[in-house]
């Protein structure tokens, strides 16, 4: 798998924080410390975004610009389930997050999913906010490296009995060892590219 290269554009802890939209984007969303960031910096083949194990690491949005063919923005959701994190600054959050969905339209949600633990109640709300957003969700598990793979198969279709239904295929990855990858890229420039050319081309001279 080539990485793309990417660079972030801007950071955003607060709405007014938001830039005008330049390139289609791809939403990252998913419980804290699922593996949003170090998925990012798998596909962008670089340490962009901050890894941490102490779940609640990214606090803000963060907007990356990705050189591939069709270029592409995409954005890094500060994770939910954030227990650490004091109820004034969850509520904080979730003001940046909603001022976000309002301000644009994204093609595309990948939402993480860690694949020892399937979709929570949290995940299940997440899925519904984005279907009354019309928004299409790829459901991409991460962290398959702690499941063997001979197992991987039964995990899957056991989420698939307890009702996991999705309209695209899941996606199994694993950051660590660079598993899914190829796959994932494949999946979201098919969805950039399913933007009319012209709507990307329009926006391309607004970057700010
Ligand atoms: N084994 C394994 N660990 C991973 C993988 N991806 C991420 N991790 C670990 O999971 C922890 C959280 O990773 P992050 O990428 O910071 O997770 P995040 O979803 O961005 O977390 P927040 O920013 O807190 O919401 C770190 O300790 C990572 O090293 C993976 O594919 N396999
Ligand atoms: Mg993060």
């Amino acid at each position: 798998m080539n990485p793309w290269r990417g660079v972030l554009r801007t950071t955003a802890y607060e709405a007014p924080q938001i830039p005008s939209l330049a390139l289609p984007e791809i939403v990252i969303a998913g419980r804290s410390n699922v593996g949003k960031s170090s998925l990012i910096n798998a596909l962008l083949g670089a340490k962009v975004a901050h890894v941490s194990g102490t779940p609640g690491k990214t606090r803000s949005i963060n907007f990356f610009d990705v050189s591939a063919t069709p270029p592409f923005c995409l954005v890094d959701l500060p994770g939910y389930g954030f227990a650490a994190r004091s109820r004034k600054e969850r509520g904080s959050w979730g003001v940046v997050i909603e001022r976000y969905f309002e301000l644009r339209r994204a093609v595309l949600a990948v939402q993480l999913v860690d694949f020892r633990h399937g979709l929570l109640g949290n995940d299940r709300q997440l899925e519904s906010f984005f279907e009354a957003l019309n928004l299409p969700v790829c459901v991409v598990f991460t962290k398959v490296d702690k499941i063997a793979p001979t197992k991987r198969a039964a995990v899957l279709s056991g989420y698939r009995r307890e009702g996991f239904r999705t309209t695209l295929e899941p996606v199994l990855v694993s950051s660590l060892r660079r598993d899914g990858l190829e796959t994932l890229q494949e999946t979201i420039l098919g969805w950039v590219a399913r933007q009319a050319p012209s709507e990307a081309e329009e926006s391309a001279p607004r970057r700010c």
